[in-house]
């Protein structure tokens, strides 16, 4: 049977959050950010800011140039963590096989929970209404055979779309779409592309495998079976998982240590939030480094007790990024963090947990204010993109 899979993600996040706490904002333009003396950048620009030209990661000074009556709103980022909760609750009333991909957006398999309940179709329509009548936002959202489509579907109809990609569509859809669609094509694949005269989906078909394969490598055959709509990665949920982590791989090389130390909060936080969702404890907090040559590194610690708090993620994780520095700093591309060696976490808070618990309430707030000045990403996530 065909696996059925569904990508949620959410409208406008961060500015959908704003306009639900605060109605008398509904329709205005609103950038959700730090502010410019901050020297901040865009976290997201609600859908009235974007009709100006304002986008995710666009200096906070050059958004308010684009649109001046735009109002500009601080980062609540505990608050949109609260609501990302009841969000992936409600995903797991639908599916046990839930991905989560970032605050907004996730995966969900529901090829086996069609005879219970209805045809995936059914199911995304379900979990679209449950969105709106339970939490009162809109997503969109994408049906489809494999993962690379569904999260291609769900971006078609943006805001508040769904779309559903049957087998027999897959080929139509696809053979319009710019090679940047392709999960895996950033710019220098693209600018590769383009040496080939290649710019669109059916184009890639076109030139074959054996040119994919002498251009790219390995990667060729990846970009191969994509143009033809093929993607075999399972929905991996956090539970199943040997590790969970998160990595982002920068537009520009990143050459400042505060700036990384930035990326690489906002990921422990994410990551410590995925372990507790599922009562799980990690003992083991691992690094990825990627210079602009594509050299890779990994840098890990185990600790003496399996943890899950961000201040006991975080203090790993910088332990590791401060050594990495001392000795071998680059400019990066790429930084990740995983949390492995993972096991159910007792329940019971240790001393040492809860001492680290308390500092948690300070850590949640130098939390917003990263994201205040340089918004959770400033970057892209690495997978499924
Ligand atoms: P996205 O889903 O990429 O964007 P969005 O939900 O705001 O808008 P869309 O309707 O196009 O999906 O990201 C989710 C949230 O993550 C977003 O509201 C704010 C945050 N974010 C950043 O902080 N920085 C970034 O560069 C991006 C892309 C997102
Ligand atoms: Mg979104």
């Amino acid at each position: 049977m065909d696996r059925q899979i569904i990508h949620v993600d959410m409208d406008e996040f961060f500015a959908a959050v704003e306009k639900l706490d605060h109605p008398e904002l509904v329709g205005k333009p609103l950038l959700v950010g730090g502010t410019v003396e901050q020297r901040s950048v865009v976290a997201t620009a609600s859908y009235e800011a974007r009709a100006f030209g304002c986008h995710s990661a666009m200096p906070m000074a050059k958004a308010v140039r684009l649109c001046p009556q735009a109002i500009v709103l601080p980062v609540r980022m505990q608050r949109y963590a609260e609501v990302s909760d009841s969000i992936f609750d409600i995903f797991g009333r639908f599916s046990p096989l839930v991905e989560p991909l970032s605050i907004d957006e996730a995966f969900l398999d529901v090829t086996g929970c069609q005879r219970l309940m209805g045809p995936a179709e059914e199911i995304a329509r379900k979990i679209k209404q449950a969105i709106r009548q339970e939490i009162g936002l809109t997503a969109s959202l994408g049906v489809a055979p494999n993962k690379f489509l569904a999260k291609l579907a769900s971006d078609l109809k943006k805001p508040d779309g769904m779309v559903v990609i049957r087998p027999a569509d897959v080929q139509r859809v696809l053979d319009e779409l710019p090679v940047t669609k392709l999960w895996g094509v950033g710019p220098a694949a693209a600018k590769a592309f383009a040496r080939l005269n290649v710019r669109t989906v059916a184009q890639i078909r076109r030139v074959g495998l054996d040119v994919l394969k002498s251009t790219f490598g390995s990667s060729g055959e990846h970009y191969w079976q994509l143009a033809h709509g093929q993607d075999d990665r399972p929905v991996e949920t956090d539970s199943q998982a040997k590790s969970i982590g998160t990595e982002d791989t920068f537009a520009a090389d990143i050459g400042g240590i505060d700036e990384l130390r930035r990326v690489l909060l906002g990921q422990v936080e994410q990551v410590g939030r995925r372990l507790r969702r599922h009562g799980m404890k990690a003992r083991t907090v691992t690094l990825k480094l990627r210079y602009g040559d594509f050299t890779t590194l990994s840098r890990s610690q185990t600790l003496p007790t399996a943890v899950n708090t961000t201040a006991a993620l975080w203090q790993a994780a910088t332990e590791l990024l401060d050594a990495w520095a001392k000795k071998d700093f680059r400019p990066l591309r790429l930084l990740g963090v995983t949390a492995s060696n993972l096991g159910a976490g007792s329940g019971q808070l240790s001393l040492f947990d809860q001492a680290l618990a308390d500092k948690q309430e300070q850590l949640d707030k130098t939390l917003d204010d990263i994201v205040n000045r340089f918004g959770k990403k400033a970057v892209r996530r690495g997978d499924a993109e």
